[in-house]
């Protein structure tokens, strides 16, 4: 069946009316976070709690690919990966480095991240696109039982030329991008925190075990990795 322009006009009309003028017609649930304790889903799960927002979360187990409600976990998201994010209108929105964006622009006065357009905002972009492709996927190998230890060791001696990366930017600032948190940082950290996991020799670093410890103190950081039973209270 054509769509008919006049329909279409008629149902936008519509849409506004129902978003716009008669909120209460809007689907308000809370955000819900799909989530695996101490992956990646670590880092939105960071950021939601540092904006302050009300919203859900809800365990996946990876290896079977089902809820901890019981549900298909492909269903929800078919990459079968965390992070996913529910939206409050029942959107999914998946990746990391865009669901930490759209929480951190949904409390501009948290500054999590600096304002869309602007130079600052291309550089956390920066940083979370190297976060992303270098670093978290840099360590995939090591969390693989079946690669063999030389290509560990190869991974290893990569992961140690970006941590070089790394330090170099810490060593002049606080955080990521200067001296406010942002949503890079939830990423970082979160990465970081596999080096304990893995046993991965760190000492070369000291300015970056400075800044876990920064991060780590962080109220919002505390309440994630507790909710995440990562840490005790
Ligand atoms: N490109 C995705 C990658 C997410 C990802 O690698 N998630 C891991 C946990 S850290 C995962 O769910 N692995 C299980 C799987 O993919 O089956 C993102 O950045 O959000």
């Amino acid at each position: 069946m054509r769509y008919h322009p006049k329909q279409r006009q008629h149902s936008y009309r519509m849409r506004f009316c129902v978003v716009h003028v008669f909120p209460l017609f809007r689907k308000n649930n809370p955000m819900k976070l799909y989530f695996s304790p101490g992956a990646c889903s670590l880092s939105p799960h960071i950021v939601l709690c540092e904006a302050g927002l009300v919203f859900e979360t809800e365990k996946v187990n990876l290896s079977k690919k089902i809820t901890a409600g019981g549900k298909d976990y492909k269903t929800i998201n078919p990459k079968g990966s965390v992070p996913a994010l529910q939206l409050d209108d029942g959107q999914i929105l998946t990746e990391g480095p865009a669901i930490v964006q759209y929480i951190a622009d949904l409390v501009p006065e948290k500054q999590l991240a600096p304002v869309a357009g602007s130079m600052a905002r291309y550089r956390l972009m920066e940083s979370l696109n190297f976060i992303s492709s270098e670093l978290h996927k840099g360590f995939s190998p090591l969390f693989n039982s079946e690669v063999p230890e030389l290509s560990k060791q190869m991974a290893r001696d990569a992961l140690a030329v970006r941590f070089d990366i790394v330090a170099h930017q810490l060593e002049s600032a606080e955080y990521l991008l200067g001296g406010q948190f942002t949503v890079a940082d939830a990423y970082l950290f979160t990465i970081l925190n596999w080096t304990g996991m893995l046993q991965f020799d760190m000492h070369r670093w000291p300015v970056i075990a400075t800044y876990q410890a920064r991060v780590a103190a962080r109220p919002g950081v505390r309440a994630a990795m507790l909710a995440e039973g990562l840490i005790k209270g």
